[in-house]
């Protein structure tokens, strides 16, 4: 998965990258304005507790890819331009983080000159809705054309997906707000539209809003609404000069803050939620792992997530709810004892957690 974080200039989006990929990046390639990637282990106290229960000698994360997509810079008119190439790079990532900008800072000012979240979040989905529109009136004309020439069976399937398309962005609404069947999405997905990808709004506050942001946060929520989008907050600066502490440190720190969770934590668990993503382990001496599936796959479908052969090979999958499973300390014939493990075949539908066994020929 590849989560994209976005936001105007001066949000906090190198300061959020820097802090949850634990890399400092060079402050003169920052200004030469290079897109930066990292994989980031997605932490999981869970999978901590297996490795231990087992010493395990190898503790496999999951892992998620982030990229800090630059290129938006203010043009001649004095606003943001979102140029085709930076809009070209959003629309590679599966699911985007928008940092929107709560903190002021006099040292660097806000390109449109002052701090407006409802404004700056506007911004960013009416550049979004126009790319989209732009796309699909485009390829409507080819299309229309097509179908005049030829009679073309899979531009006439296009058409009226695309005109439905059309006409939620011309309301001026996101298509991520709308609901598609299976077949109208896999129609759209040659075309990446940018507002259907899955948003994170990430609110960047400072100290002196670390009691009001909370209140903030509900302020936006309640004119966003959406089911594909979502509203956090976090302290850039703060969670910055955290991430330089040993871990006990910026424990005690964040307690001193009140702050509850890392914006890493948070960032993560609402994108797996966005996208309707869980974890499943294995585990064992050689190895405790946590795999990534959708929420809904089958205990084939996981299987296929540890080799693909498995999906073709799968037998059995023997299977302890996470919980259970630490409390049979990691023992399938103690958890069999409890009445915890079951014997599922390939229809069975993964729980979040679960720890599985595969049998496989
Ligand atoms: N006061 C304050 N300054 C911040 C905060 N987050 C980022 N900054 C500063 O804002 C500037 C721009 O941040 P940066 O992460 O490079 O923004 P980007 O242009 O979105 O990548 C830097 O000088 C940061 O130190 C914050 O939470 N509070
Ligand atoms: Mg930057």
């Amino acid at each position: 998965m590849q989560i994209g974080i976005v936001g105007l200039p001066y949000s906090g989006k190198s300061t959020l990258f820097q802090t949850i990929t634990k890399t400092l990046l060079d402050p003169s390639s920052m200004g030469r304005g290079e897109t930066h990637q990292a994989i980031v282990k997605v932490p999981d106290a869970r999978l901590q507790k297996l490795a231990e229960i087992f010493h395990t000698r190898s503790v496999v994360n999951a892992t998620i890819e982030f990229v800090d997509v630059v290129g938006l810079k203010k043009g001649e008119s004095g606003s943001t331009q979102f140029s085709t190439n930076f809009l070209a790079s959003v629309k590679n990532n599966d699911t985007l983080v928008e940092v929107v900008r709560l903190f002021a800072n006099d040292a660097v000012p806000h390109p449109d000159g002052s701090v407006d979240a409802l404004r700056d979040i506007a911004t960013f989905e009416t550049e979004f809705i126009l790319s989209d529109m732009a796309a699909i009136e485009t390829r409507l004309d080819k299309i229309k054309r097509q179908i005049q020439k030829t009679g073309d069976e899979i531009a006439k399937k296009e058409q009226p997906v695309l005109e439905k398309c059309l006409a939620q962005l011309q309301q001026e609404k996101p298509l991520r707000d709308m609901e598609f069947t299976k077949e109208e999405l896999f129609v759209m997905k040659t075309y990446q539209f940018l507002t259907l990808k899955p948003l994170l709004i990430a609110l960047n506050g400072d100290e002196s809003q670390l009691t009001s942001i909370d209140s903030i946060v509900e302020k936006i929520k309640a004119t966003r609404q959406g089911k594909a989008t979502k509203i956090v907050s976090f302290f850039g600066q703060i969670e910055m000069e955290m991430s330089e502490l040993s871990d006990d440190d910026a424990k005690m720190f964040m307690g001193e803050y009140g702050i509850t969770e890392s914006a890493l934590t948070t960032l993560i668990r609402e994108a797996f939620d966005l996208l309707g993503l869980q974890a499943f382990f294995t585990a064992g001496e050689d190895e405790c792992r946590a795999w990534t599936i959708r929420k809904g796959a089958t205990a084939q479908e996981a299987a296929g997530a540890i080799h693909s052969d498995f999906v073709k090979t799968f037998i059995r999958a023997e299977v302890v709810p996470y919980k259970d499973y630490i409390a049979a300390n990691g023992s399938m014939a103690k958890a069999k004892e409890a009445g915890a493990w079951r014997l599922e075949g390939k229809e069975y539908i993964v729980q979040e957690a679960d720890v599985m066994e595969i049998r496989h020929s």
